[in-house]
Formats: structure tokens, C-alpha cells, sequence
């Protein structure tokens, strides 16, 4: 590679998209469902900084949503970010799980993301939570659009009660969608504390076991720079640099990892690593150079 210019590009393609192909049903649509990323770009909108497309949604001089800093896609409903926060060192799964805890306020609530579309099919959302002395609910909405979702309004919602006090227990709910809709899991807690941790929605009348979306099984960074920065044109990347793949997956992947860079009008020029999916086992990363 000689350009100045140079564009790094993964191509974990193969893998993730036969998984997609196969079908729909039991494959998680929520972004970051397990509170494990940091607010950093995954594949949704593109942004610079902490900036996002949600931040500057407001009725009149209202913020409809607060951006959580310390996790990628999710809101606060609100214009501010009391009452939710990501607790650390209490999860289901991973390190992370999302806390609205209202304190001395009416709710606390947060929602997913608004970019994630389901067919006209059974949809399940299902949630790992903790709760004590909690009033509140969970609810699957199914919306047209954002504007909608700022009122409050779905075209269809179904919703789960969330049980008092509980060590981590799985809750779920199934509703009908007509047609193709975004769908969003909203955590309200009104009263006391609720931990939520590994939220799916899938397509079927049932909850599968849980993983990440498949968009998120593999992580991949560059050792010594930013991952919390959009991965972009790297200038000035004349020299080698080490690649960290690491597996997210709660499920074992199978399939072949393949990893290739290349210039913008090439990025399938070099390949720099290639590895069974299966020998790269849970919470483990593999390295792989540049050259
Ligand atoms: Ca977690």
C-alpha cells in the first residue's frame, strides 16, 4: 500500500451476512443491547464528537431525549439525563446494565434506538432485570416513525409489569406487528430501582436464548488509537498497526474470520488474517498486523 491516504477497511462480511440471510426470527435488532459500548458509532448515523442526530430532536424549545454518554443508542426520555445512568459491576451478562432509578421524580425512563425495523410478524421483546421496591414496566412499541415515539404514541405497544423486588429474572412480551415498523423497548421505572441488562427483540412468538445483534458479535479496533472516534480514513498510516478483533457473541459463531485492508479503491487488497470463527472463543481477541 503506498497512498498517503490509506483506508482500512474489515471485511467481516462473510460471516455476519450469512447469518442475516437465513431468516429473521431469533436474531436481536436492539443496538448495544447488552449496555456493553460506549456512545460511539456502531453503524447508525454518522456523528462527530458526542454529537448526535437524537440530541437536537425538540417541540418548540423542549429537548425530547437526553444522550447517554456511556451507552451507544439508547435516550433518555427527557430533556435531561437524571434518573438513568449505566451501572458497572451489576449485569446479567458483560460488565454493564442500564439503571433508571427515578429518585424523588414522577418516571425515569429510556428507549432504544430508532432505527431498527421489524416485518409484519410476532415480535418479542424479552429483558433480564433486577428490581427493588420497583414500580414500573417495560414496553415493545412498534412505531411509524420518531415523531411518534416522541408522543409517547405506537402503533402498537405491548407491555410487561415489572415484578417488585427480584434478583435477575427474564421478562417478555410478544405483540402482532402489521406491517414493517421500528421497533423500540422502553425501561420506565416510577418507583424504586430497576437493572436492565441483555434486551431482545426478535422476530417470533417467543423469547430465543439472548445474543447481541449480529452486527456486534465482532469488535474490531486499532491498538493506540480511539475507538470511541468513527474508525474513518486513517491518514498518515504509512507504518504498521496492530488490530484487535474481539468476539461479543454469547453464542459460539462459526464460519471463517476473514480480515483485509486496502486503499478506498481497493480494501480487499491485502489479507491480513484469517481464522475459524470458533477458535476465537467469548470475551477473546485476536491481533493481526497492517503492513
Ligand atoms: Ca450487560
Amino acid at each position: 500500500m503506498t497512498g498517503r491516504h490509506a483506508l482500512l477497511v474489515p471485511l467481516l462480511g462473510m460471516l455476519l451476512a450469512a447469518g442475516a440471510r437465513r431468516s429473521e426470527a431469533g436474531t436481536n435488532v436492539v443496538r448495544n443491547s447488552s449496555f456493553e459500548l460506549d456512545s460511539r458509532f456502531n453503524g447508525g448515523p454518522m456523528r462527530q464528537g458526542t454529537e448526535s442526530y437524537m440530541t437536537f430532536v425538540k417541540t418548540g424549545d423542549s429537548r425530547l431525549w437526553a444522550e447517554l454518554d456511556n451507552a451507544e443508542a439508547w435516550w433518555v426520555e427527557g430533556p435531561g439525563r437524571n434518573g438513568v445512568q449505566v451501572a458497572t459491576g451489576d449485569a446479567h451478562s458483560g460488565r454493564r446494565s442500564l439503571l433508571p432509578q427515578p429518585g424523588g421524580r414522577k418516571s425515569a425512563s429510556a428507549i432504544s434506538a430508532f432505527d431498527r425495523t421489524v416485518g409484519p410478524r410476532p415480535i418479542t421483546l424479552s429483558a433480564w432485570v433486577k428490581t427493588e421496591a420497583a414500580k414500573g414496566r417495560i414496553d415493545l412499541d412498534l412505531v411509524s416513525g420518531w415523531q411518534e415515539g416522541a408522543r409517547r404514541e405506537a402503533q402498537v405497544r405491548g407491555s410487561v409489569e415489572l415484578p417488585p423486588s427480584t434478583a435477575w429474572r427474564r421478562l417478555s412480551v410478544t405483540v402482532e406487528s402489521p406491517a414493517r415498523l421500528q421497533a423500540i423497548a422502553r425501561l420506565r421505572a416510577e418507583a424504586g430501582a430497576l437493572w436492565v441488562d441483555d434486551v431482545q427483540i426478535e422476530s417470533g412468538a417467543g423469547p430465543s436464548a439472548f445474543n447481541v445483534r449480529p452486527e456486534e458479535w465482532l469488535r474490531l479496533a486499532f491498538s493506540g488509537d480511539d475507538s470511541a472516534v468513527l474508525p474513518k480514513w486513517i491518514e498518515r498510516r504509512e507504518t504498521t498497526a496492530r488490530l484487535i478483533l474481539r468476539n461479543d457473541s454469547r453464542v459460539p459463531l462459526a464460519g471463517t474470520i476473514v480480515v483485509r485492508y486496502g486503499p478506498w479503491n481497493e480494501p480487499q487488497l491485502h489479507r491480513l488474517a484469517e481464522s475459524r470463527a470458533g477458535d476465537l472463543a467469548l470475551g477473546s481477541a485476536m491481533a493481526a498486523w497492517t503492513r
